[in-house]
């Protein structure tokens, strides 16, 4: 019999219900929970394709210590060894947790009892540092606690939704479903859009305001100033709620308004329209996260926009308020445990003694930090200088993902113990642990998670560990222990949660926002047939509260709001030798550092390889050409990737995503290039805004090919590696050709000896082909070309799981063209039903001109939905072609 298990999404903060379903064969497959008040059944691409990344490819299945197998009990005596050997020796400033908003809150928090409680430091930080610690900054500020005041509901409600640095189509696709539903039923709700670049969700906007890069304080200032001068300013609730209006506003109407103009680089009526909209709109929802938090200037662009929702009292009423849309799927619960190093556990703070007294009392702790720990680049730059000896990392990959890449790399490598915890056996961070740790999957692992919204769900088990892969908190339990720490033998995630629940309560009586005392004393039964909530859910309570701060109650001790006067600091740090600004981020289908969303082919067809946005102009200037290599330089580091021509990017900008590292690519770990600067209040680094030269990369000739075996790192100046059905695909080029071709192949793809290749050379054009067939199977076929090789990718990938019986069928691969018989899809689009550009093209030729007569036709764009707004692209695309 099938067994159906309702568990929630582990990848973004929208925190999806799944339904995952195991058939009797072991097959597993996933779809949305229509019960789950998130997603209330819709799952978009990623979600849609987890079923594919749950085989056991390089996954790490038993402890490994120096690169050997070790066993559980041998690994975790030298962990817990070491780190005891450290304290003793340097005292417990000398060791760190390096942790992860993807932990489980109950991994989290007995993480940050460990080392807050027992080992004494506060030298636990998280890789939400990177994401969400400007939004945390700018809460405590103005509210007197981390609270997001709404929840997704607001954004339906809502009759402006104002989404800044937020790409939400492409990063939290269901929230963008919604909002797009919401937007089909009530056409009269208006949608700005403020990106410096047009993404897709800018496709959604009424109005798209494409700002300078870190213009976001000028602009929300120049708001509140607007707002001031006129009538939506409500008097009442800034007088009876708030204080330091007149600073703030006093900060806000400094600049002019041409400063403004020139600050924003938007047009004086852009600014009006905006300003105008805010104005006379009531319920307004401004939805911000990366390009707002990762910033220089990140906490005070979360405080400008919040003074003008303070200033007008929108707030945490239905349809209204500021939203922080958190990343990951558990950057809320992690920061409810208190797992940033200036924080303590259940929102508490570290610099109170009060409340370290409290957390201690709970603990029955010998210790307690007694000042604020290393947030992650300081973490890693006492790494660098030597003061940390043993460092622990679980669930986040720095090599790819902290600033300053190739100094956290050399940092982790010479650092005199470092454990990794992880699903993978190699990762970027991984290869350098001296203690590897296997930790139980997604499917495997058993806890909860807390969405943007507060809603806490629960993950669920369906699946088997993978060999001996056991929960993180099992393996922070156990090293506590026989580090001789009472106090860690929880028998179940249930148990930490009721620890959790109980000290959120713990005297609390309304004083601080995080209460979930209603959840104290939970029994495993209970915790099992948990339904998703949202917090705060104090004990004995009856209904639910769902927004905070309609009517005051903040948490600063006179509860009151503070506005918090904030001034632009100038953010252009171009110059003659780096005068780009680099920006990065996400693209759809794929997850952070690949370890996971890379195992799928249908999500890897997507975009399958690093590539960089740049303007028309900027690429004609530089001589860089549609489809040609890019190669992009800091003082730090350089990368190379494809340039992706396109009027979306703004002039001087280029965009990069995050996403590729050296398991993927030759040269594209782009944070090796992004400097360790970071916001002052939270530390969080500047990932949007890094000087960068950009010119062409002078390759002589490039390839492209297919392979059924993962290619060991080939011999190229560039490459980059993506799944295929049945195999890889390679993107390749080379300053200097190799001497013999086949023999690259060889040893590029582990071709046998006695395998002859296929070839086809024209010695006109330069093209060269090979392929290798192993009786009617293809092994690998490489096609090179003197400029970027124009072969169809899909079509050429589909031959790995053709049958090559047929002669004439071998001669038409090597002729690189696919036959009348099977036309090349193109590059996916939809990669639900794996749908591609030219079929898209080939719909709206036959008469298909709306998303919908497409979807009809093609099923493209009908399940989950992400591809919608490409879908519409391609349309209006053809349709501006004919019109020609
Ligand atoms: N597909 C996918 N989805 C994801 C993730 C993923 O890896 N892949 N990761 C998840 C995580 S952890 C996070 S944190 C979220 C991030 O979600 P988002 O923040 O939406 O994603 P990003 O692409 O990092 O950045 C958003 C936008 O900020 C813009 N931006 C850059 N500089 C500025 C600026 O100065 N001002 C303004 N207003 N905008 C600017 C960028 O051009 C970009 O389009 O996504 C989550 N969802
Ligand atoms: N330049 C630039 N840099 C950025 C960003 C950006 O926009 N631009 N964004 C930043 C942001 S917002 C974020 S959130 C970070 C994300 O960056 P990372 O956290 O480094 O990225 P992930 O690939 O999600 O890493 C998670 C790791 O945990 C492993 N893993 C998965 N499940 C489990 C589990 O259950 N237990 C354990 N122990 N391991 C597990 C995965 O295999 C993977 O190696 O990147 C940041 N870095
Ligand atoms: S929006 Fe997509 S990635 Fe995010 S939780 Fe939902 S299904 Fe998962
Ligand atoms: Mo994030």
């Amino acid at each position: 019999m099938p067994v159906e298990t309702k568990t929630t999404c582990p990848y973004c903060g929208v925190g999806c219900g799944v339904i995952a379903r195991v058939d009797d064969d072991g097959t597993v497959s996933v779809k949305g929970d229509p019960d789950h008040p998130a997603n209330l059944g819709r799952l978009c691409s990623k979600g849609s394709a987890l079923a594919e990344t749950l085989d056991l490819d390089g996954r790490l299945l038993h402890p490994e210590i120096g690169g050997q197998k070790a066993g559980w009990n041998e690994a975790l005596d030298l962990v817990a060894g070491r780190f005891a050997d450290a304290i003793a020796a340097h005292g417990p400033e000398s060791v760190a947790f390096y942790v992860s908003g993807q932990l489980l809150t109950e991994d989290y928090y007995v993480a940050n009892k460990l080392m807050k409680g027992f080992i004494g430091s506060a030298n636990i930080d998280t890789n939400s540092r990177l994401c969400m610690s400007s939004s945390v900054a700018g809460h405590r500020r103005a509210f007197g606690a981390d609270t997001v005041p709404g929840t997704y509901e607001d954004i339906e409600l809502a009759d402006l939704v104002i989404l800044t640095g937020s790409n939400l189509a492409w990063c939290h696709p269901v929230i963008y479903q919604r909002l797009a539903a919401a937007k089909a039923a009530r056409p009269g709700m208006k949608v700005v859009v403020i990106d410096p670049r047009r993404t897709m969700t800018s496709d959604i906007a009424d109005l798209h305001l494409a700002i300078r890069p870190d213009g976001d304080v000028a602009l929300f200032n120049g708001l509140l100033a607007h707002l001031a001068k006129g009538t939506a300013v409500d008097e009442n609730c800034v007088a009876a709620h708030t204080s330091g209006f007149a600073d703030a506003f006093a900060a806000a109407s400094a600049m002019t308004f041409p400063a403004l103009v020139e600050r924003t680089g938007l047009g004086a009526s852009e600014l009006r329209q905006f300003f105008g909209l805010f104005e006379r709109t009531e319920k307004v929802v401004t939805c911000y996260s990366q390009g707002v938090n990762q910033s220089s200037s990140g906490s005070d662009k979360v405080n400008a926009i919040i003074n003008c929702h303070l200033a007008t009292g929108r707030i945490g009423r239905p349809g209204m308020g500021p939203f922080s849309l958190t990343g990951q799927p558990n950057a809320m619960g992690g920061r409810e445990v208190g797992g940033l190093a200036n924080m303590l556990a259940a929102h508490m703070t570290i610099e109170s003694a009060a409340d370290r007294d409290r957390v201690q009392r709970f603990w029955g702790s010998p210790a307690i930090a007694t000042r604020p720990g290393l947030k992650a680049v300081d973490m890693f730059e006492a790494v660098a200088d030597g003061r940390i000896k043993a460092l622990w990392i679980m669930a986040t990959n720095p090599v790819v993902s902290m600033p300053d890449a190739d100094r956290v790399e050399a940092a982790i490598k010479a650092c005199p113990f470092v454990v990794v915890s992880d699903v993978l056996k190699t990762t970027d961070t991984a290869r350098h642990a001296h203690v590897l740790l296997p930790a139980a999957g997604w499917g495997e692992k058993d806890g909860t998670v807390t969405n943007s919204e507060r809603r806490i769900s629960r993950q669920r088990t369906f699946l088997d560990a993978a060999g001996e892969a056991r929960a993180d908190w099992w393996q922070l339990s156990q090293v506590a222990r026989r580090m001789g720490f009472a106090g860690f033998d929880y028998a179940s995630p249930a148990d930490i949660f009721d620890e959790h629940a109980r000290l959120s309560a713990f005297e609390n009586d309304g004083s601080r926002d995080f209460d979930i005392g209603a959840h104290a004393g939970i029994a495993p039964a209970g915790y099992e047939a948990m339904e998703p909530f949202q917090w705060p859910q104090p004990a004995g309570h009856t209904k639910a509260t769902t927004r905070f701060f309609a009517k005051g109650g903040f948490y600063h001790p006179d509860g009151r709001a503070r506005f918090v006067a904030v001034v632009p600091a100038e953010t252009d740090r171009t110059s003659a030798a780096y005068p780009f600004t680099l920006n990065t981020g996400r693209i759809r289908d794929q997850w952070h550092t690949m370890t996971r969303t890379g195992k799928s082919a249908r999500l890897s067809a997507h975009i399958a390889e690093p590539f960089a946005e740049i303007h028309p102009r900027d690429a004609l200037e530089t001589g860089i050409g549609n489809a040609g290599l890019v190669e992009i330089e800091s003082p730090r580091g350089k990368a190379i990737v494809r340039a992706l021509v396109t009027e979306r990017q703004a002039r001087g900008n280029v965009f990069v995503p995050m996403h590729w590292n050296d398991q993927f690519a030759a040269k594209a770990r782009i944070d090796a290039l992004v400097p360790p600067l970071t916001d002052k209040v939270s530390g969080q680094p500047a990932s949007k805004n890094v000087a960068v030269a950009v010119r062409p990369f002078p390759a002589s000739t490039y390839g492209f090919a297919v392979a059924v075996t993962r290619p060991a790192a080939p011999e190229a100046d560039y490459w980059a590696i993506a799944k295929a059905d049945g195999g890889w695909r390679i993107e390749l080029a080379f300053t200097t050709p190799a001497k013999d071709w086949t023999e690259w192949c060889r040893a590029t793809f582990a071709i046998p000896d006695d395998i002859e290749p296929l070839g086809y050379a024209d010695r006109r054009t330069g093209d060269l082909r090979l392929a290798f067939f192993d009786g009617d199977r293809l092994l690998a076929a490489l096609f090179l070309a003197l400029e970027p090789v124009a072969v169809a990718r899909t079509w050429a990938v589909s031959q790995l799981t053709a049958e090559h019986g047929d002669l004439r069928k071998r001669f038409t691969l090597v002729a690189g063209r696919p036959g009348a018989d099977r036309p090349d899809p193109g590059a996916t689009v939809c990669s639900c039903f794996s749908v591609g550009v030219n079929q898209i093209v080939a719909a709206v030729r036959d008469g298909y001109h709306t998303v919908e007569a497409v979807g009809k036709e093609l099923n493209a764009g009908t399940n989950c939905g992400s591809c919608r707004a490409e879908i519409r692209g391609i349309i209006d695309g053809c349709r501006a072609a004919a019109a020609e």
